[in-house]
């Protein structure tokens, strides 16, 4: 809960940001020696995926020990380092919860492997044979969603990679484990919380064949999902902390509850319907032109949907799952940075709490890997052999690929011309993009109109303006598909918001009253271009007017 409406936050994926000591992956002392940069962007917060101990198949993803920090990023000293100077910036230090599942080298899977009866209900184990599965449920990341222990003669649940074991939400003894490692980093000035996949947390009481789906429905936001939030926040006392839910393939209804202050759950949550906008009969890995209609409606529902219910919206385009939005939704070459900035002020002037993802700020492209060894992503290696299997050719796998992998928002953070782009001195983890000579940190604080500082003015008129953080939007109905425009209103305070999602010129309609307005941000340099009651908008323009009093 509590209010976040004002703030910015900027995500960190910690292997890819900054490498202090040259061994070719981010680390946590790169990160401090990076505050400078964070504090001129202006952010409030910062959330670190995660940097606890790990086998790394998921990139951290699959924690073995929640209350350490893994070597490869440094020690619990320079935890403490970043949270406390961090903290002199009045900036916020926020870790992620991986609460869904373990690793299966963490201790408590492996004395379950080893027999434990009290660790085997840890988890979700079932009697049973090789040759039938407790149900049909397809993994996140392709294949079965249930891996048999022949020692047990038991199976196992893995919504994820099969080295991601789900845990048992229904063990008191479970839920008690997560509430202490809460406890941990709250002592040492953890400022807030992300929450991996958390609305799949509760699964049904009996577990049943799909038919018609791949299992999500009988474990999305399930049954005990609100009552298990609401005890978690309750006991362990973080409820004017700030919260977010990453919730997968859920409902408006859904997170209303998750964000509604009354609840006491979370301050707000990631929702992904509008990044499903260009999936195929909602399949991930079958390519498909943006559906721009479906964008704008998803948008309207979300939006005026969580406002008339008084929930929160998490607000963001990219993260360290999402290909770069640039690449996706804008253009990454002619209108590079105006589609970038009409992009960033599309969503920052909604109603919600704003994320960053790094190197969006400087919009930062897709990755263009041509080959397969150039990915490392678990995900990505699955589906590539899938779809070579479902006869796709070399060729289109790698296109696919090249679309949909998440690795595009891996590669290493684009500070400067030099080799490595700055990130490092010697061959980092993951390729660097080939553009970092001309997409860099440096490149853009040299420009007064860069997509940088246009962020930074983001995030600074969300400080001065109520009406941004505050305030009530209703979208404008536009006779142009291609146009997300809408109106915030606060207290005689209004803006009116329009942006072009093409590359070409759009026209929309533009009221008298609205003529006397000022344009306080857009990302062309010359006046709006209103003819009567027309206004043009240009390439990927975005334009903001604000209603004056005299
Ligand atoms: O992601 C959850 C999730 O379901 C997706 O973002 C997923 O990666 C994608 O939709 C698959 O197509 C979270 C983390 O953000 C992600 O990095 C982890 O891999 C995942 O949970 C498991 O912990």
């Amino acid at each position: 809960m509590g209010n976040f409406s004002d703030k910015v936050i900027y995500q960190i994926y910690p292997k890819s940001f900054a490498d202090s000591n040259n061994d070719g992956l981010g680390d946590i002392r790169g990160i401090i020696g990076k505050l400078d940069y964070l504090e001129q962007l202006g952010v409030d917060y910062i959330w670190l995926t995660p940097v606890f101990p790990s086998p790394q198949n998921d990139n951290g993803y699959d924690v073995l020990n929640y209350i350490e920090i893994d070597s490869r990023f440094g020690t619990m000293e320079d935890m403490e380092e970043l949270i406390k100077k961090a903290g002199e910036k009045g900036i916020g230090v926020m870790l992620d919860m991986v609460f869904n599942h373990t690793s299966t080298s963490h201790e408590w899977f492996q004395r379950a492997l080893a027999g434990e009866k009290k660790y085997q209900d840890y988890y979700i184990f079932r009697d049973g044979t090789l040759d039938k599965m407790p149900t049909n449920w397809e993994s996140k990341f392709g294949g079965p969603t249930w891996k048999y222990v022949d020692s047990l003669g038991k199976w196992y649940l893995h919504l994820f990679d099969e080295t991601q074991a789900d845990l048992n939400w229904e063990n008191k003894e479970v839920r008690e484990e997560l509430k202490n490692v809460i406890r941990f980093w709250k002592t040492k000035g953890v400022k807030g919380f992300r929450f991996d996949v958390v609305n799949l947390i509760s699964k049904p009481e009996v577990f049943e064949d799909d038919f018609i789906g791949d299992g999500r429905r009988f474990y999305t936001d399930g049954p005990r999902v609100h009552e298990y939030l609401k005890e978690l926040v309750k006991d362990t006392g973080i409820e004017d902390f700030i919260t977010v839910g990453e919730m997968s393939s859920t409902s408006l209804q859904a997170c209303i509850g998750y964000s509604n202050p009354d609840e006491k759950e979370f301050s707000m949550c990631f929702n992904f319907h509008h990044l499903k906008i260009d999936y195929k009969d909602g399949k991930k890995w079958e390519l498909m032109e943006p559906d721009y209609i479906s964008l704008k409606n998803i948008f309207k529902n979300w939006q005026e949907g969580m406002q008339k219910y008084h929930g929160w919206n998490a607000l963001f385009w990219c993260n360290h799952d999402q290909p770069r939005i640039v690449s996706r939704l804008g253009d990454e070459t002619k209108y590079w940075k105006e589609s970038a900035k009409m992009l960033a002020a599309c969503i920052h002037f909604m109603r919600g709490t704003p994320y960053i993802y790094q190197g969006e700020e400087i919009g930062m492209t897709n990755a263009h890997h041509k080959s397969i060894e150039q990915y490392k992503d678990v995900e990505s290696l699955n589906y590539y052999e899938i779809l070579l299997r479902e006869g796709k050719t070399k060729e289109e796998a790698l296109g696919i690929l090249a679309e949909r992998s998440r690795d595009n928002s891996r590669t290493p953070m684009q500070w400067s011309e030099q080799e490595y782009a700055g990130f490092s001195k010697v061959e980092p983890w993951i390729g660097v993009n080939k553009n970092y000579r001309e997409i860099n940190v440096e490149a853009e604080q040299s420009d007064l109109d860069s997509i940088f500082a246009f962020y930074q003015k983001l995030i600074q008129l969300r400080k001065e303006k109520a009406v941004i953080s505050k305030g009530d939007i209703r979208f404008i109905e536009t006779e142009n598909e291609n146009i997300i425009a809408y109106i915030r209103q606060r207290k005689g305070q209004e803006l009116i918001i329009w942006n072009n999602l093409r590359d070409e010129d759009v026209t929309a309609e533009i009221k008298d009253e609205w003529k006397s307005y000022a344009k306080i941000l857009g990302n062309y340099k010359d006046k709006m271009q209103v003819n009567g009651n027309r206004l043009t908008l240009r390439p990927y323009e975005t334009i903001v007017i604000e209603k004056q009093h005299v």
